[in-house]
């Protein structure tokens, strides 16, 4: 390896108040197939992923979940970690904002930060959005926060500032003497306009609660997390450590050759970062690129809107290699794309069981039954066509330019232009049809033969190398029965057409990826909709404020605890912990309504769900229901049950749920008890 290239790239430390979902795989698989090309290329690599565990977001959800932030962030964070190794994510290093060689580093950055006359002393009055950890300096006393659309809180408090405001004409020479330094083009453009709006000074402490890094020699007051978090990209390769070896890792790695993002959090990393950094003295990052948000169902893949699939679901069913490949070759990457169970299974069976999967099953298997298991010599001079020719020429071509899009982070069009050689040669293998070539007799048509099959083989051999970091696990196997060993050794800065050993021995033949039926597709949708309602039934998930409330939006189940607690009735991003007592104004949030059931059926597929049609009397509701397991759907229709009236509309299984069934969760299996009245009561009734 030379020494001399190194490679540092990041994804964002990951919140450990929500549970990991497709769009945290997203960035990590995007990063991980980016650090596997650069150590193919021979570069000394490193890859750091983790988790954002300080802040009174978690300290909440803590309480909620009426643990204490430590036990709550091992949990979560241990999560994130075995995804990533069911993943297969090839990281250098997990950081933990909890960990000491982080809170040293961070308060070594406090310390040079207060020495250089940035940091000082003032009174915030303002409003602060909890959810994004982030002040909110236009909103007023009860406004939403402009990101995220929740509901404020009035902080008012002695604070440590950082003199953000003296950095804005140094942050925009930067961005004009480094055009790179924020990509996609179109969010550097915010970037430079939020900058030249003007930047004010930045709270970087708080002091109403406890659970962050204490600022040097003031422990009353925590360091800001957005602060704390940010340094994780420095404290993990050794800024702010004593030991001698961790000061030579910092040397080596820092400054970061990429920060990867998603682009809601641009502002963080491409003002407040370099504006620390550049007061601290120390270098920037090279670039930050912020890519788009999965969708699903049309919004933001996002907890809080419930709307969320995990990535465990995909993997169960098709493997790690059709969720990495669907979500780089049908993303654009930087934009936003939808993710549909549907369209994985669509192109899983595509690209990988039909094209890839037959041109490696149909090559190895030819050379197997024609030539023994040996590569066969292609012929320099018999039974040479200009087809042949084409094929080499454009696997060639197909190195550079997937090289090229594939280094310009766009993904998409490089597996598009691997795919397209992949194709040609599966139309060469029609045309020149070995299978029809071998029932010839004669020395020249065994050359041809060989020609041909060489010639597949080969490219065959070029696409898993160049795929190999989008799609680790099956090119590995491809190209163990290709008879290459070990693929991570191979050295992809000379990749070139020709190098397959003549006369090599193959490996064990078997299929790579076995083509999925359409019920991959509802037992996708089936272990989503289960696992959402287990995780609800048996109350594994740490919940947090929004959690909770999210839980009770998201879920038309019922199974949840037995009326709506206080803490799940609050809206998403409400302040009120479990334990502390919410103002009847926080429960008056919440529309409770006598409903009555008109309609009830199974929803197919589903073994605990109902459809019911309630009717609430200003209109009736379409409901989908958790109750499956407890209630006859026909047993239902007349009765009255309570709804809540006023949760956002959530899909499940394709059908839209407006409200929530409220429900008592009885026995060991806590199997649903709907709520009911002694009396009679009419329908539309509001309950308070
Ligand atoms: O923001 N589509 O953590 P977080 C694509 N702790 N990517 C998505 C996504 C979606 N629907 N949802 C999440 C934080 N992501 C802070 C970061 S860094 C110093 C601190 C990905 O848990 C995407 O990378 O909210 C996004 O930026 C990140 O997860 C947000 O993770």
């Amino acid at each position: 390896m030379d020494k001399g290239k190194k490679f540092y790239i990041t994804t964002p430390i990951y919140y450990v108040n929500a549970r990991p979902h497709i769009g945290h795989a997203y960035t990590t698989l995007v990063c991980d197939a980016v650090a596997r090309r650069k150590r193919l290329l021979g570069y000394d690599t490193y890859f750091l992923t983790g988790t954002d565990e300080h802040g009174q977001k978690i300290e909440r959800s803590a309480t909620a979940a009426a643990t204490t932030p430590q036990k709550f962030a091992d949990q979560v964070a241990a999560e994130f970690r075995r995804l990533f190794d069911r993943m297969n994510i090839s990281y250098s290093d997990f950081i933990r904002t909890t960990e000491p060689r982080h809170k040293q580093g961070v308060q070594e950055l406090w310390k040079r930060l207060q020495e250089k006359g940035f940091i000082y002393k003032g009174t915030y009055t303002g409003q602060y959005c909890v959810y994004d950890e982030a002040y909110v300096d236009s909103a007023k006393p009860g406004d939403p926060c402009p990101d995220c659309g929740r509901i404020t809180e009035t902080v008012s408090e002695e604070n440590y500032y950082f003199k953000l405001s003296a950095m804005a004409e140094q942050l925009l020479k930067h961005y004009q003497q480094t055009p790179d330094f924020i990509r996609p083009e179109t969010r550097r453009n915010e970037v430079i306009a939020f900058v030249k709006g003007g930047l004010r000074d930045l709270s970087i402490s708080r002091s109403t609660f406890k659970w962050g890094i204490p600022v040097p020699g003031d422990p009353k007051h925590v360091i800001y997390v957005w602060l704390d978090a940010l340094s994780n990209y420095a404290t993990a390769v050794g800024f702010g450590s004593k030991d001698k070896d961790e000061q030579q890792k910092f040397e080596r790695y820092w400054p970061a050759d990429v920060h990867m993002i998603g682009k809601e959090i641009i502002r963080f990393h491409c003002v407040y970062w370099p504006a620390f950094l550049m007061a601290a003295e120390l270098p920037l990052p090279k670039a930050v690129i912020a890519h788009g948000w999965l969708l699903f169902e049309e919004s933001k893949m996002s907890k809080s809107r419930g709307n969320i699939v995990r990535a465990e679901t995909v993997i169960d069913v098709l493997g790690n290699d059709a969720l990495r490949y669907f979500l780089l070759r049908e993303i654009v990457f930087g934009q936003d794309g939808s993710f549909s169970f549907d369209a994985v299974v669509q192109r899983y069976n595509s690209d990988l069981a039909n094209d890839l999967g037959n041109l490696s099953s149909r090559t190895l298997t030819m050379i197997n039954r024609y030539f023994g298991g040996s590569i066969p010599y292609p012929s320099p001079l018999v039974a040479k066509k200009s087809a042949d020719d084409s094929v080499r020429e454009q696997a060639q071509a197909t190195i550079v330019e997937f090289s090229e899009l594939f280094d310009a982070y766009q993904f998409s069009r490089a597996l598009e232009s691997a795919w397209a050689l992949v194709g040609s040669v599966n139309k060469y293998l029609v045309e020149e049809e070995p299978w029809i070539v071998a029932e010839k007799e004669g020395e020249e048509n065994k050359a041809r033969l060989a020609t041909i099959l060489y010639t597949a083989a080969e490219v065959l051999r070029i696409v898993t190398a160049l795929a190999h970091p989008a799609i680790p696990e099956s090119t590995a196997k491809i190209w163990n029965q290709l008879g290459l060993g070990d693929i991570d050794k191979f050295n992809l800065a000379e990749l070139k057409w020709g190098q397959l050993p003549l006369g090599g021995k193959l490996g064990k033949v078997e299929p790579v990826f076995p083509r999925a039926d359409k019920s991959a597709i509802e037992r996708m949708q089936r272990m989503e909709q289960e696992r959402a309602l287990e995780k609800e039934r048996t109350g594994q998930a740490p919940q947090t404020e929004s959690a909770a409330a999210s839980a009770a939006a998201q879920s038309p189940a019922t199974t949840a605890p037995a009326a709506p607690q206080p803490a799940a009735v609050t809206a998403p991003g409400a302040s009120a912990p479990a334990d502390s007592k919410i103002s009847i104004d926080d429960f008056l949030k919440v529309e409770m309504r006598v409903g009555q059931v008109k309609n009830a059926e199974r929803v197919k597929g589903a073994d605990k769900l109902l459809r019911l049609e309630v009717d609430i009397g200003t209109e009736v509701r379409q409901v989908v229901a958790g109750i499956a397991l407890a209630y006859e759907p026909e047993k239902l229709i007349g009765r009255k049950v309570v709804i809540v009236a006023n949760l956002a509309p959530r899909k499940l299984r394709g059908l839209e749920s407006n409200g929530m069934i409220v429900a008592a969760s009885a026995g060991d299996q806590g199997l649903p008890v709907l709520a009911s009245f002694l009396e009679d009561v009419p329908i539309g009734a509001k309950l308070k």
